[in-house]
């Protein structure tokens, strides 16, 4: 018998990255591609403006090469001065992630071709009412049209982007031995026997973050955190007394906190799978918490006129829903403390710390809740492959 294979014809897909901050561009753009090449069979080039941030994802990567292959992904520096391409040297499908505008002699060639690109912006993640109102709407260029394309927590949006045996991780990394191989790997070594919970830190700088680690200092039970170095560092720092070094564990009442560097991709994902609760930021790794099905708390990107925090509660109103009771209250006014929705004063340090406790304590419920929450989007299919369908059907 043949072998069948559900891979859908191969396409050359250029998906254009511009690294605005942080790392969650560039984040989204190379699992994309990745994903697109190993599970989809499509021929990607990724064209990126920040070869350095890409580098902290992906250490593997040379920042001093304009073009390299890495993981089956054709890589280029998208420099200033853009080269001129021919209409067949543009790709069959062109992803425009986050509105970052294609060169525009870019789009001169592509709408020279004889068959028309599949042009497609891909946007930031939101779970507003208006967003599946919006998915795969339609926008003339020239003679082009544009398709933006939304990720999304619902029916109706292009789901979220994670690849099959994600879910599975948390319970490779359930093992003792596997955990202390994954932080032996950064000269870590503590005493996680006696351990009640781990926890991960990837945050912005956050005025609740001293409340956090006072509460976990006084935690009945030894908490094991772990950070990634970064922006929350200083707050870290600050808060210990001293300058905190990678590869190193710091002891304060229950708490036992040990600094990582700022690990791969693959190496987050592993961390984000054998922690009991994990602190996520911006998008990427927002989504890679809920896909494996981990109880998370979001520090959402701030955006002017504090925007964010509508974004922030349309999630908690999808997340957290209603029917859930006081448990799924208590969650959301998690969210809103660490994003300062929920202003400090509304809580004394003595009430902060008694939630956080019991936030603690609820660890096995949110864990059901995550796996729950994890099912549903899984339902909505995997934002590559919505992709995929998408893009192969036009051209
Ligand atoms: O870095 P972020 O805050 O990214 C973004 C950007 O700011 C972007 O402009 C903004 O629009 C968006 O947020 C909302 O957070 P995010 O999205 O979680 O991206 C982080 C990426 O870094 C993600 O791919 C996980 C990865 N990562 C590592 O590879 N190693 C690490 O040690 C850590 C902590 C993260």
């Amino acid at each position: 018998m043949p072998l069948m294979t559900n891979l859908p014809i191969s396409r050359h897909w250029h998906l254009f990255c511009r690294v605005i901050d942080n790392f969650g561009d560039i984040g989204v753009c190379w699992r994309l591609a990745r994903q697109l090449q190993h599970q989809h069979g499509q021929q990607v080039t990724l064209w990126v403006d920040d070869l350095r941030s890409f580098h902290a994802l992906c250490p593997a990567l040379d920042v001093s090469v304009a073009e390299q292959q890495r993981q089956g992904v054709v890589i280029r520096y998208w420099a200033e001065e853009f080269p001129e391409l021919t209409p067949e040297q543009t790709g069959d499908v062109v992803i425009e992630a986050f509105a970052c505008e294609l060169p525009a002699s870019y789009i001169t060639a592509m709408a020279q071709r004889e068959q028309a690109s599949c042009w497609i912006n891909l946007e930031y993640l939101s779970a507003e009412d208006w967003v599946p109102g919006f998915h795969l709407s339609q926008s003339p260029v020239h003679n082009l049209s544009k398709t933006f394309f939304f990720p999304g927590f619902v029916a109706g949006t292009g789901g979220l982007l994670y690849e099959p045996g994600l879910a599975n991780l948390p319970r490779q990394m359930a093992h003792l031995s596997a955990r202390q191989t994954f932080l032996s790997g950064f000269g870590l070594s503590p005493s996680l026997a006696d351990c009640a919970l781990q926890i991960s830190l990837f945050a912005y700088e956050n005025p609740a973050l001293e409340g956090l680690l006072d509460a976990l200092q006084a935690f009945p039970r030894t908490v094991h955190l772990l950070v990634p170095a970064g922006r929350v560092s200083a707050g870290l720092d600050a808060w210990l007394g001293e300058n905190t070094v990678a590869g190193h564990t710091y002891c304060r009442g229950a708490l036992m906190l040990s600094v990582m560097p700022f690990i791969s991709q693959p190496q987050y994902d592993q961390l984000l799978a054998m922690c009991d609760l994990n602190f996520v930021r911006g998008e990427e790794s927002f989504v890679r918490a809920q896909m494996m099905g981990r109880p998370m708390l979001w520090h959402i990107y701030r955006q002017e006129e504090e925007a964010h925090l509508d974004k922030l509660e349309a999630f908690l109103g999808h997340y957290c829903r209603a029917g859930e009771g006081p448990a799924g209250s208590r969650l959301a006014d998690a969210f809103r403390f660490w994003n300062q929705s929920l202003p400090a004063a509304a809580l004394n340090d003595s009430q902060a710390q008694a939630r956080w406790h019991e936030l603690l304590h609820q660890l096995p419920v949110l864990q059901n809740h995550a796996l729950a929450w994890q099912k549903q989007l899984l339902a909505l299919g995997d934002l590559a492959s919505n992709l995929v369908q998408y893009a192969t059907d036009k051209v």
